[in-house]
């Protein structure tokens, strides 16, 4: 907690955000009535703790069938991931996944021991358990989203195939993000909170994935290239390098950054389709749990634009306070289109004019500015209170310094 307070020292809104979090009651999910259950959310949130609580925040009706289908895509993720795996056993076992999940007590402990999510595949009869008790429809969205995925995961699996055009980028990242936005959406419409739209609109669900994988995939460069694994296209990384791994060479500094920005901007190509859909969002639970992984992701991009550091770390991630105060922040559309006007315009500021995506990326910042303001009009008030809550300098760090102090001593008076 104090280094996430040391860290967010000159963004007092960070610091306010930290301390409310830490403060605020809670919100106990007591499954013990339940030992199926119980042990569903034990994974989840063993998988990802901040997000778990966003799907234990979802309306009863959608909240078990959301968190089993993040549990089963995690568990393909988990055998798709796994380098330790040959293809010749891994290959069958995504091609079938979606018929695994219908076989009572089936377990998984081919996976090497460093995986992260092992033990949900040790323990996978039950996912299925609580996978067979979910009503029919959700049972074969859920079914026909993992079919879909894991033949797509096979492909790219496959030897000698590789991401080579931006359209094998776009399809791939289809396979194992677009779909699970598809699939979401058809949960949404099906289950009545959302409107039959939403399900229809497959292409602002796709984008809602694709969003997200293609942050991760620019995130994570020096991470795969480590465990061998390469989802950046060739059609991009090509116009920089001779080799996808020459990018880290030090004399390569400039072009690796060229090369970063093309990514960054073909990342944000997908915003406004982002928007469109969180517009069509009416149930508030639906919506934050939708929100708040798109406003992490343009947080992520602006961090990574003109950031060298990728090619050089590992997991380098948003700044704790800066993740608690999006969560926060994320309940309406217009304080979501305040969020990217935000950072639209810090990574349009932070662009190098020397770059040749500064035009490319300061066009798509200028039309996030535009979208929001015509659509969203009540963004621009969201906006300056953002401002005003991110004040710099010294003024504010007076006022963090003051609020740290004054923190530390209610925690301390609450704890004593
Ligand atoms: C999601 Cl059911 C994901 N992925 C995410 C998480 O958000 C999306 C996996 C399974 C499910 C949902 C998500 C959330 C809400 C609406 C969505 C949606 O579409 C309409 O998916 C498109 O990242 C994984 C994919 C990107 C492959 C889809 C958010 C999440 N965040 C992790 C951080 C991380 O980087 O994994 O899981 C976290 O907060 O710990």
């Amino acid at each position: 907690m104090a280094s996430a307070i040391l860290a967010s020292l000159f963004h007092p809104s960070e610091v306010l955000a930290l301390v409310q979090y830490k403060l605020a009651p809670k919100t106990k999910f007591d499954y013990s009535n339940d030992k199926t259950r119980e042990r569903l959310y034990h994974h989840l949130n063993m998988t990802s703790r901040s997000f778990a609580a966003v799907i234990q925040d979802l309306d009863e009706e959608l909240k078990d069938a959301i968190c089993l289908f993040y549990l089963i895509l995690r568990g393909l993720d988990t055998i798709e991931d796994d380098m330790t795996i040959d293809l010749e056993t891994k290959i069958p076992y995504l091609k079938t996944f979606h018929e695994i999940i219908y076989q009572k007590g089936w377990t998984f402990t081919k996976n090497g021991p460093n995986e992260k999510d092992r033990q949900l595949l040790v323990e996978f009869d039950v996912v299925i358990e609580g996978f067979l008790k979910l009503k029919p429809a959700y049972q074969t969205i859920i079914a026909d989203i993992t079919k879909r995925m894991g033949n797509g995961m096979a492909h790219y699996a496959t030897a000698g195939i590789r991401v080579d055009t931006i359209a094998d980028y776009d399809e791939y990242c289809h396979y194992v993000a677009g779909l699970v936005g598809l699939g979401l959406s058809e949960m949404f419409s099906a289950c009545g909170f959302e409107s039959p739209m939403v399900a229809k609109r497959k292409d602002l669900s796709n984008s809602m994935g694709l969003f997200l994988q293609k942050t991760n995939i620019t995130r994570d460069y020096l991470e795969d290239l480590r465990d061998n694994r390469r989802f950046w296209p060739k059609e991009i990384w090509g116009l920089y390098a001779e080799k996808m791994e020459d990018l880290v060479k030090p004399e390569n500094c400039d072009k690796a950054k060229q090369c970063l920005s093309h990514m960054v901007w073909n990342a944000m190509e997908h915003i406004k389709d982002v928007l469109e859909y969180l517009e069509m969002i009416k149930n508030p639970s639906c919506f934050k749990f939708c929100a708040i992984p798109q406003v992490m992701a343009i947080a992520t991009l602006n961090m990574l634009h003109t950031n060298y550091k990728i090619f050089t770390h590992e997991n380098i991630k948003i700044r704790k306070g800066e993740t608690v105060w999006l969560m926060k922040e994320s309940d309406t559309i217009d304080k979501v289109a305040a969020i990217f006007r935000l950072y639209a315009r810090e990574i349009n500021n932070k662009s190098n004019p020397l770059d040749p995506h500064f035009v490319n990326i300061g066009v798509l910042c200028g039309e996030i500015e535009q979208i929001c303001v015509s659509k969203y009009p009540g963004s621009t008030a969201e906006l300056s209170r953002l401002q005003a809550g991110v004040m710099a300098g010294t003024s504010g760090s007076v006022i963090t310094a003051a609020a740290v102090v004054a923190g530390a001593v209610v925690l301390k008076s609450t704890f004593a």
